[in-house]
């Protein structure tokens, strides 16, 4: 009974160990785009996006001094024309995670590349920009 607890107590030990690990250091970027005033990172645990549900962390630093850039109102969204069919849209669920820094979650019904729109409104500036990522 005891050592059955110990046991259980280092599993969760062991766990959160894990989930702290991946949160800081194994994120690979996916894409990095400089604008005049911030550079904007795509990044997740593999550095791709996949069919299905994906998730990915958005950060946003200052191109001046590399800081996080406090951008307030973020969106993140996706598209993907389709010969013969209207362009398939998807957008992201997006959640604030510390300074200049958005968790997010976004589904993709097939492969294919997309055209990925960022915008942002906060006090240290307001802006947009795209670029294309795979979905492998
Ligand atoms: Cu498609």
């Amino acid at each position: 009974m005891l050592k059955g607890l110990i046991v259980t107590l280092t599993l969760g030990a062991l766990t959160m160990v894990g989930v702290f690990t991946v949160t800081a250091a194994d994120m690979k970027p996916i894409h990095t785009q400089k604008t005049k005033d911030v550079t904007v990172t795509l990044q997740n645990e593999s550095g791709q996006w996949k069919e299905g549900k994906n998730s990915f962390v958005l950060e946003f630093t200052a191109a001046q001094d590399k800081k996080p850039a406090d951008v307030g109102k973020v969106s993140l969204n996706t598209s993907m024309g389709m010969p013969g069919m209207a362009p398939m849209v998807s957008g992201a669920t997006l959640t604030p995670d510390g300074p200049g820094r958005y968790r997010g979650t976004i589904e993709f019904p097939d492969r294919g590349t997309r055209q990925v729109t960022v915008t942002w409104d906060g006090p240290e500036g307001k802006g947009s920009t795209k670029f294309s990522v795979p979905v492998r």
